[in-house]
């Protein structure tokens, strides 16, 4: 693999500015968001008043923990746009994530937004090792998800050639991936596996491919599943993290030189850890709740946004913005089985541990008599292996589980975002 690491000289100065300077950065604007959101957005006017608390009240960073939340129920609550804080005329962009419960949750943006937005991806694609004039495979989805779309406009910012290919199509994806010849693809990871499926059946080896970098992102994702796509491409694998309520992809990026976990774009977007059962406010370096709060956005303002998404703040390496770790997994997403947690997560570093079967993966939870049974439906070709599976994951994880063991494609593949879970309980 090449050396990807970007020319020191064209980071953006924020990007290695001291933690004062990014401080100092954070508290003014941070002031500024929670006075627009509460001038503005009569749920945050009401969810302050009733917490008793004022955006004057903000004299320091540590000041938000006063603040109240904000959860995906108050969204739905003011479907479609009354968290909206500017008026219509103002709004150049509407997205919308669809949900698993229907109601789909929409969020808006102004011309500046979009441009903040395009800033932190195009700083998002820098840091994966791309430079102006690069071409980019984009194959996140184009529409209402903010991935394909999201992704477009950090890419215009940095100066990328971009194949606006969208998801889906498999085999016209590695037949214009082997004729234009980018070096970068953006994808989330479940579908990059049924593109290197899709190579091998063009008989196509896909490390003699252009592509250098790929940038994996839209669900949970291992570093186990990192060694096995960095190896069958002979590419970098880098993480994206980001969501809709927030601004959509590039609320923090895996530098390629450290692939150590995410830097939080910190000027933009502040974060909170905290502990899920009881709101309690964690330290650094705790596991618990992402927490974010948006420190620019104009139409859309996000309070101590509630992600669900678990993980941890660390110090920063690459850049001075902290870090959070790989996420393990979505609360929600968290199996309880006869009494033990488990992420869909540690299903796939068992499975990538195990010789003889493909990454490919689905749960299935079902409740035939009394007690929950969890079966994995993997691929390979020795139905052995899922013997072996299920007594690793037996010992690693300490769950007992039926493993089955299908002929190729079986499992059903993503063109997105992956279904980990089919819970028929
Ligand atoms: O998935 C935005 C995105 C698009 C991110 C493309 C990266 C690349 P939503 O559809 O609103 O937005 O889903 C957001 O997806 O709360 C996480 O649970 C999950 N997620 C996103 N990125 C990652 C990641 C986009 N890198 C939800 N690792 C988030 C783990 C991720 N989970």
């Amino acid at each position: 693999m090449k050396d990807l690491t970007p020319d020191a000289a064209t980071l953006d100065a924020i990007e290695t500015a001291s933690r004062d300077e990014i401080e100092a950065l954070q508290l003014e604007r941070l002031k500024w968001s929670l006075a627009h959101a509460y001038e503005n957005v009569p749920h945050y006017t009401a969810s302050f008043d009733t917490a008793g608390i004022h955006p004057n009240d903000l004299k320091t960073l540590s000041d938000l923990a006063k603040f109240p939340f904000t959860v995906k129920q108050d969204l739905r609550n003011n479907y479609p746009f009354g968290m909206f804080a500017v008026p219509q005329d103002q709004l150049a962009r509407i997205h919308a994530s669809s949900g698993t419960t229907g109601q789909p949750t929409v969020v808006g943006y102004t011309e500046n937004d979009l441009k903040n937005w395009g800033d932190v991806v195009a700083r998002s694609l820098r840091a994966a090792g791309l430079k102006r004039g690069d071409l980019l495979h984009n194959a996140y989805g184009y529409g209402l998800f903010t991935g394909g779309l999201g992704i477009h406009l950090g890419a215009d910012a940095l100066g990328l050639t971009t194949v606006p290919i969208s998801g889906g199509m498999t085999p016209r994806q590695v037949r214009l991936i082997d004729d234009f010849k980018p070096k970068g693809i953006t994808v989330t990871p479940s579908y990059a596996l049924s593109i290197l499926d899709e190579f091998n059946d063009q008989n196509l080896d896909p490390r003699d491919s252009s592509l250098q970098v790929g940038i994996f992102g839209a669900e949970p994702w291992t570093n186990a599943m990192r060694r096995e796509i960095e190896d069958a491409f002979d590419m970098h694998a880098v993480d994206i993290y980001g969501l809709s309520e927030v601004i959509g992809p590039g609320v923090s990026m895996e530098c390629v030189e450290t692939k150590d976990g995410l830097h939080i774009w910190e000027d933009h977007f502040y974060p909170e850890i905290i502990n899920p059962e009881t709101g309690a406010l964690a330290e650094d370096g705790e596991m618990g709740e992402l927490v974010f709060t948006s420190l620019t956005k104009e139409a859309f303002p996000i309070i101590r946004y509630r992600t669900r998404d678990l993980t941890r703040l660390l110090p920063g390496t690459a850049r001075t913005m902290r870090r959070m770790e790989k996420v393990t997994g979505r609360s929600d997403d968290m199996i309880i089985l006869r009494g033990v947690n488990v992420f869909p997560t540690q299903i796939e570093e068992c499975l990538m541990a195990t010789p003889g079967l493909a990454p490919h993966f689905q749960i299935e939870l079902s409740k035939p008599d009394r007690m929950d049974v969890m079966e994995i439906h993997c691929e390979g070709q020795d139905p052995s292996a899922g013997d072996a599976l299920a007594a690793r994951i037996k010992d690693s994880i300490g769950i007992s589980v039926k493993v089955s063991v299908g002929a190729t494609g079986t499992v059903a593949r993503s063109q997105g975002k992956a279904v980990r879970i089919v819970d028929r309980r």
